[in-house]
Order: C-alpha cells, then structure tokens, then sequence
C-alpha cells in the first residue's frame, strides 16, 4: 500500500497555526477554536499532509493588519484586557468601543495573538499563491469576513480575508471573492465596494430582521454612482431556509460560471464557512459535505490560482467532515480517500466507517422545510445576469 503521494506539477499548500487553536471564547460561546484542531486531525488521519506543502503560519505584523484596519482599533484592540466579570448575554453595554467586549465579540486571553495569527496564515497562503509556489492554498484559520476596518463584528475581530486579498491585488489585476458562509459576507464587501479590481459575491440565508447580519439583499450591488467603479461589482444571493445541494449547485455554478467568464479574474478567494451544512448550530440550510464541496470543485475547475478561507461552522464534527473533504478535493485525491487511510491507523476500520466517508452516504442533520422556490432561484440568476451587463474585464 502505497499511501497519499504528492500529485506531479500541481501544489497545494496547507497553512496552520496550533497555537492560535488554543483560544477560548468561552464555555458556551459557539465559536470554538479547536473545531481547527478537530479539521487538521481529520485531515492529518487520512496522510493528506505528504500530498501538501505544510506550513505553521506566523502572526501578521502591526503593519500588515494596518493595510485595511484603522491604527486606533488596533492599538485598542492590542490593549484592551479580558473583563473579570464577564458581561452577560441580556445585560449588554450599549456602547461598546469598536464593539469589543459583547457576547458576540467578547475580548479573551489573548485575542490580539488570536487575531493576528488568523491574518497571518491567510497572508501567507495569499503570498504562497502571488509567487507561484501553490496552486492552492488552504487557510481553514481564517476568513472572518464580518470584521470592518474600525469594529469587530459577529465573532470576527481582524478581517484576514481583505488583508489577504489586498496582498493578491498587489500582483494580480483582479480577484473574484466568493463566500460560502451561511451568513453575508458583508465586512469584505463594503472593503472592496469602490474598487472594478475586486467583484464580491455572498450566498447566505437572508432574513433583514431575524438573521445576521441583516445586510445582502438580492439589490444591494455597491453604492450606486456614475463615478463608482465598483458598482456591478458587488453580488448577492439572497436565500431561505432549508435549501438542498441540487439547488445550491445549480445557482453556485450557473452564476460563478458566468462571473468567471466576464469578469476575468486572475485569481479566487473562497470563504468555505462550513455554517451552511445541514444540523449546524447557528445554521438554516440542508447541505450535505458534498453539496458543500461542490463548490470547491468548481472553483477548482476554473484553473486559477486558488486561495481556500475557512469560516463559520458551529457543529464542530461536521466543520471537520467538511474542511478535510475539501482538502481531499484540493488535493485531487477525494475518491480514493478511504483506500489510502495509512496502515498504521489505529482502529483503522472504525475510523473507515465512522469518519469522513460515511458521511458521503448519510445524511447530516435534520432536515429542513426548503423555503426556496424554483422561481425565486431563476429569479436571481436573471437578476445577476443583468448585473454582469454592466461588467467588463
Ligand atoms: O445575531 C447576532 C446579534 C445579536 C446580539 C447578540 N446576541 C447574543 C445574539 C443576537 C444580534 N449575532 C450573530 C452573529 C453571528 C456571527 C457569524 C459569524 C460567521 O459565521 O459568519 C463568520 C465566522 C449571532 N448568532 C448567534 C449568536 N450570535 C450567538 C452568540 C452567542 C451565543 C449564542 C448565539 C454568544 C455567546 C454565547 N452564546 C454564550
Ligand atoms: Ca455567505
Ligand atoms: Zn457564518
């Protein structure tokens, strides 16, 4: 048995940090840390790593986070202690400075480490991409893509996706972000929203009044001017409760394929939030690992230089199931996966059936009343297409 090889002339790069894991939210927060530690376990038990360059990130320094975020919010944010007594979830402060210190962005041992650790393996994967070491690079420790120049905002402190994608405009003309997450990427998208260099495009449950962060109407395409480049250049898709891998493939593939064709990016970010699998916590969607995937897939399929973000994910087994599916499919060896489980894995036929590949058959979560309408779905594409008539590379 010969075990995962590397693939000949094709590199993927995986870029991790153990010591940003360690980080705590607090008990009952539903952002876990660890759900990283959980992923790479997964992926590490199936030998991908000899078929990956692997690397331990470093922080991002003061001046890379600097090139999005404002010097006052990080030097707020670099001094600001753990409160003794934390604030409870009814009890909130309402005036928050940068808005640290709530239930949804509690300030922790250590956050700034936390954060800057986050920016600094999307940087280097960014970097791995920009110098044609990788053909994908994997970051699963970043992209946290609700953070604003000057606020935390929904778990996210430190924006590492824009970060990131400041450094790949240093090199590449234009980049198409795509963000999975089941919530709007809203933090990246105002980011780039006076800029033709970057077209953004979010796929999330949309409820203005009952689901964060509220924003990412089927309209919402950047401010609207004659003298802003970056109007067309934002895109959403707007979704309900529920939706199944069948419908997700069919929006994700018809849009992004035509995006692909008339924007021309040289390059693709793609946030893989693993919250729109079925039976997440915060989550309302019925994808399966491989619907999820898909998506993967397809960019994949693009031929370009490739720069994987992770994201939400609330139930951590599945966040795990999901992120080494898709490092198998960054890879290229997600069909044969399960042959090449390493002989020495202890429990190796448990670990055959009770990890990744079962779930490939079975069903994850309850499942869900679609809310979704053929006719809304076709609705959205037309609405896209009409966008992309304003749109030239
Ligand atoms: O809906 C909100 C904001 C509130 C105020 C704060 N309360 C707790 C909840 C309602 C209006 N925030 C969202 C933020 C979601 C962020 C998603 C991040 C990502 O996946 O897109 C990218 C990483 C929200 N939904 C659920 C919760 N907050 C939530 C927060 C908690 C919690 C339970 C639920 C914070 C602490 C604790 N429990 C103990
Ligand atoms: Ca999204
Ligand atoms: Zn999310």
């Amino acid at each position: 048995e010969s075990g995962i090889t590397k693939p000949k002339g094709y590199n993927v790069s995986f870029h991790c940090n153990p010591e940003m894991e360690k980080h705590h939210f607090g008990m009952t927060h539903p952002m876990k840390p660890w759900r990283l530690t959980l992923s790479k376990s997964l992926i590490y038990s199936y030998g991908m790593s000899f078929a990956m360059d692997n690397y331990i990130s470093r922080a991002a320094t003061y001046e890379e986070l600097a090139t999005f975020h404002s010097t006052d919010y990080l030097d707020f944010l670099g001094t600001v202690l753990p409160e003794p007594v934390p604030r409870d979830l009814e009890n909130q402060n309402p005036d928050l400075k940068f808005n640290l210190g709530g239930s949804d962005c509690p300030l922790f041992d250590g956050l700034y480490d936390y954060c800057s650790m986050s920016a600094g393996g999307a940087l280097d994967a960014a970097r791995k991409l920009v110098s044609h070491q990788s053909d994908i690079a994997i970051a699963w420790g970043g992209g946290l893509h609700h953070a604003h120049k000057a606020e935390a905002s929904g778990f996210c402190y430190i924006n590492d996706i824009v970060v990131a994608i400041l450094e790949l405009l240093r090199y590449h003309p234009r980049v198409l972000y795509i963000d999975i997450d089941v919530h709007h990427g809203d933090g990246v998208e105002e980011a780039f929203f006076s800029t033709d260099r970057v077209m953004t495009v979010s796929f999330h449950k949309y409820d203005p009044n009952n689901f964060f962060p509220g924003t990412g109407a089927l309209d919402d395409n950047g401010p609207k001017s004659e003298q802003n480049p970056g109007s067309h250049h934002a895109l959403n898709v707007p979704l309900n409760d529920g939706i199944t891998d069948e419908q997700y493939a069919m929006l994700f593939d018809t849009i992004i394929g035509q995006i692909v064709e008339k924007f021309r990016p040289t390059a693709i970010a793609l946030q893989c939030g693993a919250d729109s699998l079925a039976g997440d916590r915060l989550g309302r969607f019925n994808l399966q690992v491989q619907g999820h995937g898909a998506c993967v897939a397809f960019c994949k399929r693009m031929n370009l230089p490739l720069l994987l973000f992770g994201g939400g994910g609330y139930t951590p087994r599945n966040v795990a199931r999901a992120w080494a599916y898709e490092t198998a499919l960054a890879v290229g060896v997600d069909d044969k996966i399960n042959d090449y489980i390493p002989s020495h894995t202890p429990w190796r036929d448990q670990f055959r059936h009770d990890t990744l590949f079962p779930t490939l058959e079975q069903i994850l979560g309850e499942p869900r009343v679609n809310r979704n309408t053929q006719k809304r779905l076709q609705e959205m594409i037309q609405h896209v297409t009409e966008q992309l008539r304003f749109v030239q590379a």
